[in-house]
């Protein structure tokens, strides 16, 4: 792929790149003497290791450039705090910004090694849930592509997203472990460590001008410890830092239990502070594992407030010009606490004056919301709050009690209208607004896509965004092309390279440059040729994982991500059924061969969510051991989606479901992965698919279903959807079969809790949508049938998806939201 970018070895940062040669010298020489094996003893994983290491020494000249270049031009630092980054493997994203994939290839063909393989062996880093995670994965490539000096900070979970296992159908979750063999990506700062308090009480002491100042007394201390990911941007002209926090006991062990023979009770402090950082998103669903949460939020939260404090005060005399040297980005309201946490740092630490601090905390924080389901908003019950962090309590009376007045003087005197603004939840036991914190703690709140803004402003912020207009702004979501095309999808960026040069490569907008071939015959047959391509290579994958043979010419129609009712795979496996039923019903009707993918994982505790996964897989016993259909059509749940899966799936893809119910899904981010990858979208007017569709035009998506105002609409008249199916004849055939044990012979009641919800009280429309949905899917195959038109819109999907490159959202964030300068890469 290199050499499709620029014709000659290209040379980055005006260095000369290293040599086939070099490269292979430094590998062996990583193997010896960081490996300490040879080529006679080395496993597949010491070759990796080696390759990762002899990579990240060039990743590594950079950084400290980067880092040196930001603190001579006293640039401004942007720091993103989340709880989650779904980073996947890195080499190939190291290898590929440098643009040294090619000559490492070359260089291990020399050892015997092939590179291909050498990437699987890399553990996928899991430490995100889905899109949130991925987003903040993206956003810090493209930090390091604009050359924003930019830092994530996170938590250093031992063990990330389980790993997902399909037995007869259902989903069994295992814990993950991807340090188990060593990470050659980080480097452990074992000398970076803060304190990290919990518990106690908070002292008054009297000062001698009268003034009161407080102190927290924790009773409970963690360290955290840091550890750093070098992150390159594309083309290597900037490298900045993932910081990960791991929590550790202050004292490894007590030894006077130790000595009394109590062994594991020696140990049980240690094992309670380093719960930390044990495992992603602790089950919440018992108050210990809430408490967990909380611990987890805080934890990470003040360890980089301490770190970034310091290091701007290493720098800068004043604390006063943080909001013009600092940004902090708020990644949903897992660091919300954040804002309590600098106002105690601000006034108890360093003296400043409250008002002074509220300003310059209001000046440095901004947060982003990424959902407005009323389960998803983090709210936390005064009375753990006051257990685990007395003195923030405290501070988050005063921000409320402060806001609550100055809104009275602005003559908001309605009791209700005060109790929605007020931080304080006093409905059913007291609560802590985390959101409303955020909000009021920022100069800037931002929605993530046009969409969702809006329905932010009219909905869980209405109240607030009435008193502080102008605060919520929109940053519609984007992806790097670096990994979801130039890395997933080598064939096309070859193909794009040939056809419309290399500008794109550093300005996505210049996919444009591709319309006018669009119409050309020559090349959609070019198009089709990749895609072909990359649909055999997924058919290997399906037959290699699961022993089912799929046809590279069907339809691949894909629906990957998290399982969830709002998102509704139950409409796609409603449609499946339908068609399954029609194709049985007339098997000899020249049906468009099609194969149905699934993938995703369900939180363990979802039981609703973990019956859809049997379902699917129901389904797909039954269909694909059926001789009527001629293997006609196919339905595939592959297990264990993660990064890298989907780096093999979309690139593969026809048809992109996206199909939540209106106005639930934020924003969505893998609809723009596969329309960039040239698949085409079946999907509601939600989230960032809105504007898809402004972008690729009308003919070019198939979009179904009701709008966000008819689900409210339809929602306040009632979710009883006898009604509904009734006049569906499809639909009803489908529920009955479902329901009468078709896909689970012996145990017809299996599927009661789903077929029940969906009659009875549907919350999330399937029923409503299903006859559009159906319809819709008809003028798939339509079009599918019609290969010159289906290749056309499908290579204008790419051509218009230059828009949502992360590049553009975070130079949007950096202009209104940071007030930062960006450098754009140049080749
Ligand atoms: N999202 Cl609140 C998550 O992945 N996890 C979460 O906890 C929340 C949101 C997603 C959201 O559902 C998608 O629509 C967005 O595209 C994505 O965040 C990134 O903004």
């Amino acid at each position: 792929m290199d050499q499709a970018t620029n014709g000659s070895t290209p040379a980055s940062a005006g260095r000369a790149a290293r040599t086939v040669d070099e490269i292979r010298e430094a590998i062996v020489e990583k193997l010896k003497y960081g490996v300490g094996k040879n080529a006679i003893t080395a496993s597949a994983h010491d070759w990796f290791f080696a390759t990762a290491l002899a990579v990240r020494d060039e990743v590594v000249d950079r950084w400290i450039e980067s880092t040196t270049r930001t603190y001579r031009d006293d640039d401004k630092r942007v720091y993103y705090l989340s709880l989650e980054f779904l980073i996947g493997r890195l080499l190939f994203d190291a290898m590929g910004n440098l643009e040294m994939t090619d000559t490492v290839r070359e260089a291990l063909a020399g050892l015997g090694v092939d590179l291909d393989m050498l990437k699987t062996v890399e553990p996928d880093a899991a430490l995100g849930n889905g899109g949130l995670g991925r987003l903040a994965a993206c956003f810090m490539e493209s930090m390091a592509t604009l050359s924003i000096a930019a830092y994530g900070y996170g938590i250093r979970y031992d063990h990330g997203l389980f790993r997902q296992r399909i037995k007869d159908g259902w989903q069994l979750e295992y814990p993950e472990d991807w340090l188990a063999a060593g990470n050659p990506w980080e480097f452990p700062r074992l000398e970076v460590a803060y304190p990290i308090g919990f518990g106690g009480w908070v002292e008054a002491l009297n000062e001698r001008d009268g003034t009161v100042r407080h102190e927290w007394r924790p009773a409970e201390t963690v360290m955290a410890i840091a550890y750093d990911t070098p992150i390159a941007g594309w083309r290597g002209q900037h490298v900045n830092t993932l910081r990960l926090w791991s929590a550790k006991a202050p004292d490894p062990l007590r030894l006077d239990a130790f000595n009394r023979g109590d062994h594991v009770g020696a140990a049980a402090a240690r094992v309670k502070a380093e719960a930390i950082s044990k495992v992603l998103y602790p089950s919440d669903a018992t108050p210990a594992g809430q408490e967990l949460r909380l611990r987890q939020e805080f934890f990470f939260a003040s360890a980089s407030l301490q770190d970034l404090i310091r290091r701007h005060l290493n720098q800068h005399p004043k604390l006063e010009t943080l909001p013009d040297k600092v940004a902090i980005q708020l990644n949903d309201t897992h660091p919300a606490i954040a804002v309590a946490e600098l106002m105690r740092i601000l006034v108890d630490i360093h003296d400043v004056e409250w008002e002074t601090a509220w300003k310059m905390t209001v000046g440095t924080f901004s947060y982003t919301n990424h959902t407005l389901l009323p389960e998803a908003l983090e709210t936390w019950p005064v009375p753990l709050m006051e257990r685990l962090l007395p003195r923030h309590m405290q501070i988050i009376y005063l921000i409320n009690a402060l806001h609550l007045d100055e809104m009275k003087e602005k003559g908001e005197v309605d009791g209700a209208l005060l109790s929605a603004l007020s931080i304080i939840d006093e409905a059913g036991g007291r609560r802590v607004r985390m959101g409303h914190l955020a909000y009021l703690g920022s100069h800037r709140v931002n929605g993530v896509s046009a969409l969702h803004s809006d329905l932010m402003k009219v909905t869980v912020f209405n109240d607030l965004n009435r008193v502080y207009p102008g605060r919520i702004v929109n940053k519609t979501n984007g992806i790097t092309f670096r990994r979801w095309l130039y890395q997933s999808n080598p064939g096309l960026t070859r193909l794009l390279t040939e056809t419309i040069g290399p500008a794109f490569l550093d300005d996505a907008s210049r996919l444009t440059d591709l319309i006018p071939h669009t119409s050309d015959m020559a090349f959609q047959q070019q198009f089709a040729a990749v895609k072909r391509a990359n649909k055999e290579r997924l058919a290997r994958v399906i037959l290699d994982r699961l022993e089912i043979k799929v046809d590279p010419d069907a339809l691949f129609d894909v629906q990957i991500k998290r399982i969830h009712e709002y998102k509704r795979q139950l409409l796609n496996i409603l449609e499946t059924v339908a068609v399954y039923d029609a194709m049985r019903a007339q098997p000899t009707r020249d049906w468009i061969p099609r194969v149905k993918i699934f993938a995703g994982k369900a939180a363990a505790s979802y039981a609703q969510a973990k019956l859809i996964i049997k379902l699917a897989n129901d389904v797909a016993k039954v269909v694909n051991s059926d001789p009527t259909l001629r293997g006609k059509l196919k339905v595939v749940f592959l297990p264990n989606y993660n990064v890298s899966l989907a780096e093999q799936i979309i690139p593969a893809a026809d048809l992109s479901e996206q199909i939540s119910t209106a106005g639930m899904e934020a924003s969505g981010t893998g609809n723009m992965k596969f329309g960039l990858n040239g698949a085409l979208t079946i999907g509601t007017l939600d989230g960032a698919n809105v504007e898809m569709k402004e972008h690729v035009g009308d003919d070019n998506i198939f979009i179904f279903g009701l709008t966000t105002e008819e689900v409210a609409k339809h929602r306040a008249f009632g979710i009883d959807s006898r009604e509904t199916i009734a006049k569906s004849a499809i639909l009803a055939e489908v529920l009955d079969a479902i329901g009468s044990g078709v896909f689970s012979p012996g145990e017809p009641d299996r599927y009661k809790p789903l077929v029940d919800a969906l009659t009875y009280h549907d919350y999330f429309m399937v029923t409503a949508d299903f006859e559009s949905y159906y319809a819709t899917q008809r003028a798939v195959f339509r079009k599918w049938r019609d290969k010159a038109a289906w290749r056309q819109s499908a290579a204008l999907n790419t051509a218009n998806m230059g828009w949502f490159s992360s590049d553009r959202t975070i130079s949007e964030y950096a202009e209104d939201i940071w007030n930062v300068s960006v450098r754009p890469p140049h080749g």
